[in-house]
């Protein structure tokens, strides 16, 4: 690669704002993956995932905390489980973080996470994600267990814009986690992110500020990323804080516990708010020992033409060939037919029918203001904007003052339990 291809790269990174088409990049730096394929990566510990299920009181009399803050315990645990995956997981496998292919619109990726324990409790876990949006570029997805009557849904879009070294990255969207048979649910935020290294031929994907969890229990959890140096002067650090409530989280003092470590390694926990020793305190999490379950995809011919794997084939080729013209051209075939469909679209004055997930504008739809909706309740309970603001920005903060709009994707599970055309 010659330095000007990368010089001309970086340029249009520069104008970049979160829509991938308008990024060109030399095939290297091409992920021969989708967007759509990034929500597996919030379940490849569904053990995690679904352990707050099999809490027992008899753990909580052992521990002496109430099982509520157990579960709270476990849901950061599996949270602060997913971050390799999300954020370093193509530097494990592909060298350096990648541009990764633009959804289209109506684009899905499913599959499945099976049990392969000998109790067979966790039971299978299926993952459903759409592109719900092209303009501007909106994923949501949906993580199911049946059997322990437990989902995971969200949704996320990013804005980027470039700063003199880094691409900074702000999140849009939530994830919602509910267990159904417990009646608690969590709501969790994404963090902003910015891509380093990009002048040194090495992106990779540095998280800052925070994320929040609020518990329909009470407890909230307050995690801050930082990067080399600022905690511990090592990579993908976190401190975490758990309360048990919001009002108490302004006094650091009256935290519960105190997590701290590296998200992508080893993490300890400690009673307090006492930033635990890696030395001496509990292991919370670690991430160079518990291995990521892969989900299992149908075979590309088993797959309908709107999945990724299937729809992207002859580009995903092209891209591990690196031949820019096949790239090229097998994008620009994908990309008409899709200007086709948007062009039918507006002649027949119809629209596309998202399949699993509908947009729901909390302004109109009055029946979901009410204390039933867990977005609202847990939003109101952690000080959250409900506006389509950054995800995480405060209720009182400026920038919520700034936007009207309210509207947020939402599972249909209806939709899929009627789903004639896509197998798992
Ligand atoms: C920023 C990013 C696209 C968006 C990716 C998101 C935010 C998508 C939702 C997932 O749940 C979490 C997630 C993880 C990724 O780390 C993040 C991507 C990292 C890079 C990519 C840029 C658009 C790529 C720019 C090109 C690079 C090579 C400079």
């Amino acid at each position: 690669m010659s330095a000007a291809t990368w010089t001309s790269f970086i340029k249009s990174i520069a104008s970049y704002n979160g829509d991938l088409s308008s990024l060109t990049a030399p095939p290297f730096i091409l992920s021969s993956s989708s967007l759509t394929e990034f929500s597996q990566y919030w379940s490849e510990h569904v053990d995690l995932l679904l352990e707050p299920n099999f809490i027992t009181e008899e753990d909580a009399n052992k521990k002496k905390e109430p099982i509520e803050l157990l579960r709270m315990l476990a849901v950061v645990k599996w949270f602060i489980s997913t971050l390799k995956s999300q954020y370093c997981s193509r530097n494990e496998t592909l060298g350096s973080e990648k541009k990764p292919l633009n959804p289209f619109l109506g684009e899905i990726f499913v599959g499945k996470w099976i049990d392969s324990s000998n109790d067979q409790k966790l039971g299978e876990t299926i993952l459903l994600s759409e592109q719900v949006s092209h303009h501007p570029p909106i994923t949501a997805y949906a993580v199911e267990n049946k059997k322990n009557n437990t989902i995971l849904e969200g949704y996320n879009g990013i804005r980027a814009s470039m700063s003199t070294t880094a691409l900074n990255v702000k999140q849009f969207g939530h994830a919602l986690l509910e267990f159904r048979n417990l009646n608690e649910n969590y709501l969790i935020t994404l963090p902003p992110l910015h891509i380093e290294g990009i002048l040194a031929f090495n992106p990779y994907v540095e998280l800052e500020q925070k994320s929040f969890i609020q518990s329909s229990a009470g407890y909230y959890a307050i995690i801050e990323y930082s990067g080399k140096g600022y905690f511990s002067g090592k990579k993908n650090s976190f401190k975490c804080r758990i309360f048990s409530n919001f009002e108490n989280s302004k006094k650091k003092e009256n935290a519960l516990y105190t997590i701290s470590g590296q998200w992508s390694e080893k993490s300890t926990i400690a009673k307090g708010h006492s930033t635990p020793s890696s030395s001496k305190d509990e292991i919370f999490f670690d991430a160079s020992i518990e291995k990521p379950q892969q989900l299992t995809v149908k075979p590309i011919d088993e797959q309908h033409p709107l999945e990724s794997q299937k729809a992207w084939l002859e580009v995903a080729n092209a891209i591990k060939v690196g031949d820019y013209d096949l790239i090229h051209n097998a994008k620009s075939k994908l990309e008409n037919n899709q200007r086709e469909l948007r062009k039918k679209e507006e002649e027949n004055n119809s629209k596309w029918n998202r399949r699993w997930f509908d947009e729901v504008d909390y302004k109109i739809d009055e029946n979901l203001n009410n204390e039933n909706d867990i977005f609202i309740n847990l939003s109101k309970m952690a000080n959250l904007s409900i506006k389509n603001v950054p995800s995480g920005v405060e209720a009182d903060s400026s920038k919520n003052k700034e936007v009207e709009l309210m509207s947020h994707w939402r599972f249909v599970p209806e939709n899929f339990d009627n789903e004639k055309e896509i197998k798992i």
